[in-house]
C-alpha cells in the first residue's frame, strides 16, 4: 500500500508496472491521539533500545552477532496493535524490536544480549535466540528463512487446535529468495493457513541489494503461483501499517488461509554490528531518515494537531530513556550464567 504522501517509498516499485490497487481500500488507519502516542512511545523505545545495544557493543559488552532494527520500527510496531492475546510471532535475527513490541521486558532482552543470567535465554542464546511462551514470541533465528516454515507450523497449529489465532512470520528480501519459503508457502494455501508473512523489504540483505539478487523485485507478488494474495505497504508509516495489518488479519481469522505483506522500508545501520556499508550511499540513508523516518512522522503529527506539545514528548523521550538506562545497568551487573549451567536448558 503506498499512502499518496509517501510516494516517494514505493514509486520506486511501481514505476515499471502498472500501478497496483492500493490495499485497505488505499486508506490508512485513522489514528486518535491515543493511537499515536502509543504509536510513538513503542517505536521510541526501539530505536532508544537499539542505539543502547549499538553502544554496549562497542563497550565490548555484547558479543556475537547482533543485528539492529533502527528505521524499521513501523513494521512491527503497527502490525502488533492488530494482534490479539494468543496470536505468535516469529522473526529472523533482527529480533529486537519484534521482542520488545511484543512486550517482552527491555531488561531481559539487554541481559540477554550481554550473556547475563536474568536474559530471556538464561544468558545462553543471544541476540539472535530468544523466546517468550508467555507473549506468544518464538524467536529470533539465525537461519536465514527458517522461521516461515516454523512460523507456517504455528499456524497449521492453530489450525489443528481449532483455535481462531493467527501467526505472524516476519523475513527479510534476502530470505524471500529461500527454497524453503515456497514449500511453506504451498502448504499454507493447500491448507488454508491463518498465516500472515511479513517481508521486511529493507532493500538489502547484508551487503547486496534486492535488484542484484532477486529476479522478481515485488515481493507482494511472490505467492501468486499459490494463489496467495500480497500487498505491497508504506512500511514507515505506522498506519499504513496498521490499516494492512488489520485486513490481513481479518483474511487469516475468518478461514481464507495466508496472506503476504510486503513492508516497503530501510535499516539505517549496517547489515550488524561490522559493516562499512560500501553498497550504499550516504546520501541515500540521510533521503530516508530525513523523509520518512517513522518516528519523526508520528511526532510531526502529533505537534500539528496540538495532540502534544514538544515538552509531553521529550517527557516520553525521558520515559524510554530511564527504561532503557536501567535495561543497560541491568545487563552489566547481573551475574553471568554459572558453569554449572554450560549443559542445562540446551538440546544436545
Ligand atoms: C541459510 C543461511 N544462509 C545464509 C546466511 C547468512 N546471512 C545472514 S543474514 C543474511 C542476509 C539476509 O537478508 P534479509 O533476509 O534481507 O534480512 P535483513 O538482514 O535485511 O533483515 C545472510 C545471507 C544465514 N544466516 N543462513
Ligand atoms: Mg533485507
Amino acid at each position: 500500500m503506498a499512502p499518496r504522501k509517501t510516494a516517494s517509498v514505493s514509486s520506486r516499485k511501481t514505476a515499471a508496472k502498472p500501478v497496483k490497487k492500493d490495499f485497505a481500500g488505499g486508506t490508512i488507519a485513522e489514528f486518535s491521539k491515543e493511537d499515536d502516542l502509543k504509536a510513538y512511545r513503542e517505536m521510541l523505545l526501539i530505536r532508544r533500545f537499539e542505539e543502547k545495544a549499538g553502544q554496549l557493543y562497542g563497550m565490548g559488552f555484547i558479543g556475537g552477532f547482533c543485528h539492529l532494527y533502527i528505521g524499521q520500527e513501523a513494521v512491527v510496531v503497527g502490525m502488533q496493535l492488530a494482534l490479539k492475546e494468543g496470536d505468535q510471532v516469529i522473526t529472523g535475527y533482527r529480533d529486537h524490536g519484534h521482542m520488545l513490541a511484543c512486550g517482552m521486558s527491555a531488561r531481559g532482552v539487554m541481559a540477554e544480549l550481554t550473556g547475563r543470567r536474568g536474559g530471556l535465554s538464561k544468558g545462553k542464546g543471544g541476540s539472535m535466540h530468544m523466546f517468550s511462551k508467555e507473549k506468544h514470541f518464538y524467536g529470533g533465528h539465525g537461519i536465514v528463512g527458517a522461521q516461515v516454515s516454523l512460523g507456517t507450523g504455528l499456524a497449521f497449529a492453530n489450525r489443528y487446535r481449532g483455535n481462531d489465532n493467527v501467526s505472524l512470520a516476519y523475513f527479510g528480501d534476502g530470505a524471500a529468495n529461500q527454497g524453503q519459503v515456497y514449500e511453506s508457502f504451498n502448504m499454507a494455501a493447500l491448507w488454508k493457513l491463518p498465516v500472515i508473512y511479513i517481508v521486511e523489504n529493507n532493500r538489502y540483505a547484508m551487503g547486496t541489494s534486492v535488484s542484484r539478487a532477486s529476479a522478481q523485485t515485488d515481493f507482494s507478488q511472490r505467492g501468486a503461483s499459490f494463489g496467495i494474495p500480497g500487498y505491497q505497504v508504506d512500511g514507515m508509516d505506522v498506519r499504513a501499517v496498521k490499516a494492512a495489518a488489520d485486513e490481513a488479519v481479518e483474511h487469516c481469522r475468518s478461514g481464507k488461509g495466508p496472506i503476504i505483506l510486503e513492508m516497503l522500508t530501510y535499516r539505517y545501520r549496517g547489515h550488524s554490528m561490522s559493516d562499512p556499508a560500501k553498497y550504499r550511499s550516504k546520501d541515500e540513508v540521510q533521503k530516508m531518515r530525513s523523509e520518512h523516518d517513522p518516528i519523526e512522522q508520528v511526532k510531526a503529527r502529533l505537534m500539528d494537531k496540538g495532540w502534544a506539545t514538544e515538552d509531553e514528548l521529550k517527557q516520553i523521550d525521558k520515559e524510554v530513556r530511564d527504561i532503557v538506562a536501567d535495561s543497560a545497568d541491568f545487563a552489566q551487573s547481573d551475574p553471568e550464567p554459572d558453569v554449572s549451567e554450560l549443559y542445562t536448558d540446551i538440546l544436545l
